[in-house]
């Protein structure tokens, strides 16, 4: 044969995939199972070359029937097709209209693929899109037997550039058959003055307005990046989908939006963000405003341990939650995966922030996102809600587990309905929720009900799990309890040095509660309107012992006391407050919610007293005079003088608090009208 009659074919550069082609058989079949070919062109190769393919014995050709297809990438490999290919086995795309807008995300047109034969059998079509930042097509589509064309849609990709009309083209291949190709132009929707976003986007938005006009996706192994000060407004009804990375970081000044597109937006106006990734490199929100949303950031993923991270942010306005967290069955969230910190979360419909974790059968979960240093207020229930959800319509015959694990700590929660609010529900059978959160550190203040609300369904066959570790808040001025909990806790239950002051009750068990599987001591009970203790065995409140500190408390240490706040709406405490050093080093946090360290004697409430009281305790004598350093046990102080306010002097150094009180004698002042003096923290 003479190769010359064959023109070979050329290759689209700009593919960087394989590509079928024919080409004649030259030469001879020196062996029954195999061929030398003679190829015209692989990429960059001008001169024909000869290579040997294997056929298959079973796939052996006739000498007279010399049509071969061979699979030629533009890495120069060749792989050989099933025999028998014909030239006539070709496919082809058409699309319904070759322009489409940009702005067209959902099915701007329809593509149609075929051959020009009825097939048999099935056959599956590769679609591969050349620029999958313009364009987004299924991965692939299945002719059926007996027919000789599927069709498909091309979705547009709305971007926010100006990036004037383009092209993009679309390739199909399937085994056997010649590859076909079409081109789309797409057209640019976007001015200077207004942006458009939405489909499947990646990549990056520079700082701009973009309107969201239809809903936003980033799907798995992609990144979306938006640059500070940008500002997306969502269309009623469009949201945000992640189901790979968001980088949303901003700055202080510099915060990035998501809100409403409607000129006077109410809450619920757009969809929000949600967030299914899963095993993809962490999505970071930082400096952001989310509002008027439905929820304005859930986290539901699709596989255990996502990496998420909320941070400086407000979310606000939403007709749900502000924040939710649902861990559903088989899906674990294990510290760190997912954390809530230093945000605003406020004035939503539903909840500030809630942790939702499901069991459905003999199938688990867990959720221990963790929500650290917030602001959480004027939420419409509750400020943070802890839901251990089990399956009404599916148990299992041994106990498995929804388990709600959070940290929530250092967070100012303030008139919300309820401040903390968390139930574990029985399922069927042995499926039970399992509420084991740790609450410490919290300002908990002003909500309409109860501070903190915890309680455990009972059921035939198993009861729910109740054991919260309720420590070290600051629980004041709320219209119901401080702390409501139910009576069916499990082994762990714990409410040690709290600050449960000036609520309508104090310490409220819902019946009559016996405390055998309970350690609730150390607390401040104080003030409470109504009752301190309520369905309490009779020795808790009744002060019949001292504490520490020599101040009257119950056989569990807690007292009832006047905390001495630092001011009418300060929580913190004065040096010489009762509070101090009357808790337990139980479960303490080592830092209080500003990250001070609470060293060995644990302070009751959310704020550890580390500066002291400095007085004068003696009048002056010879050699000098005595002055008293008020504070907490265990700190070191060092004690500098100055008469200008500009120099000071270290006078004494290493004055350990061995006890509340402590004195030094100083040397006077001779010579100088006014000496002033302070205490200074040793590390
Ligand atoms: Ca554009
Ligand atoms: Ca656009
Ligand atoms: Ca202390």
């Amino acid at each position: 044969m003479n190769t010359n009659e064959h023109e070979p074919p050329t290759i689209d550069k700009e593919f960087n995939s394989p590509r079928m082609v024919f080409f004649p058989i030259v030469g001879d079949r020196p062996k029954p199972n195999s061929f030398t070919f003679l190829l015209h062109m692989l990429e960059h190769r001008s001169r024909p070359r000869k290579a040997r393919a294997i056929v298959p014995p079973s796939e052996q050709l006739r000498p007279r029937r010399m049509g071969v297809a061979l699979r030629v990438c533009l890495a120069g490999c060749l792989t050989l097709l099933p025999v028998g290919v014909k030239a006539d086995n070709a496919l082809f795309i058409t699309f319904g209209t070759n322009v489409i807008s940009e702005a067209q995300v959902i099915g701007a047109t329809r593509a149609t693929v075929g051959i020009n034969a009825t097939l048999t059998n099935a056959l599956t079509v590769t679609i591969r899109n050349q620029d999958p930042t313009q364009v987004s097509v299924p991965a692939s589509v299945s002719i059926p037997a007996g027919s000789n064309t599927a069709a498909f849609n091309v979705d547009a990709v709305n971007n926010g550039d100006l990036d004037g009309t383009r092209s993009v083209t679309i390739m199909v291949d399937a085994d056997g058959f010649v590859a076909a190709s079409a081109t789309l132009q797409i057209t640019d929707d976007d001015t200077p003055t207004h942006r458009t976003i939405g489909g499947r986007l990646f990549g990056h938005l520079s700082t701009n307005t973009y309107w969201v006009t239809a809903n936003l996706t980033v799907e798995t192994n992609r990144t979306l990046t938006i640059d500070p000060l940008s500002t997306l407004l969502f269309a009623s009804g469009t949201g945000l989908t992640n189901a790979g990375t968001l980088l949303a970081a901003g700055n202080l000044g510099a915060e990035i939006r998501f809100a409403s597109a409607l000129p006077n937006p109410t809450n619920g106006s757009w969809e929000g963000l949600t967030f299914t990734s899963s095993g993809a490199a962490q999505t970071v929100l930082d400096h952001v405003e989310i509002a008027f949303a439905q929820t304005g950031v859930l986290v539901v993923p699709s596989a255990s341990q996502p990496s998420f991270l909320l941070t400086n942010s407000a979310i606000h306005h939403c007709s749900l939650d502000g924040v939710g967290v649902h861990a559903d069955h088989l899906i674990t969230i294990d510290f760190p995966a997912v954390q809530l910190v230093s945000n605003q979360i406020y004035q939503n419909s539903r909840h500030g922030v809630n942790i939702y974790a499901y069991v459905y059968g003999c199938e688990l979960s867990r959720n221990s996102a963790s929500v650290v240093g917030n602001d959480i207020f004027q939420n419409l229930s509750a400020g943070v809600h802890l839901n251990a959800d089990a399956s009404r319509s599916s148990g299992c015959p041994a106990i498995r587990r929804s388990r709600v694990s959070s940290l929530v700590a250092n967070n100012s929660i303030h008139g919300n309905k309820y401040g903390i609010y968390g139930y574990a529900r029985k399922g069927l059978l042995k499926s039970i929720g399992s509420l084991y959160p740790t609450i410490q550190n919290n300002l908990i203040l002003n909500n309409t009900l109860d501070g903190v609300w915890l309680d455990a369904g009972v059921g035939t066959h198993a009861v729910a799990e109740l054991y919260p570790s309720v420590v070290n808040n600051t629980i004041v001025r709320n219209g119901g309890a401080g702390i409501l909990h139910g009576t069916n806790t499990t082994i762990g239950f714990l409410i040690e040095n709290n600050l449960v002051v000036e609520n309508n009750y104090g310490i409220l068990a819902s019946a009559v509660f016996a405390d055998s599987n309970a350690a609730v001591a150390c607390n401040d009970v104080w003030a409470n309107a109504l009752s301190n203790w309520i369905n309490y065995p009779s020795g808790y409140g009744a002060l019949t012992t001292n504490n520490l500190n020599g101040t009257p408390a119950d056989p569990k240490m807690n007292i009832s006391a006047d905390p001495l706040f630092a001011g009418l709406e300060d929580f913190r405490l004065q040096p010489t407050s009762p509070a101090v050093d009357a808790g337990s080093t139980n479960r303490a946090p080592t830092t209080d919610s500003k990250g001070q360290n609470r060293v060995m004697f644990p302070d009751i409430g959310y704020d550890e007293v580390v500066q002291p009281l400095l007085t004068i305790a003696s009048s002056l004598d010879s050699p000098g005079f005595q002055l008293s350093l008020t504070s907490g046990r265990g700190y070191q102080y060092s004690i500098e003088s100055t008469t200008d306010f500009q120099t000071w002097v270290t006078v004494v150094t290493n004055v350990t608090m061995t006890n509340r009180t402590v004195s030094v004698r100083l040397p006077s002042a001779s010579g100088e009208r006014c000496r002033f003096y302070r205490a200074t923290l040793q590390p």
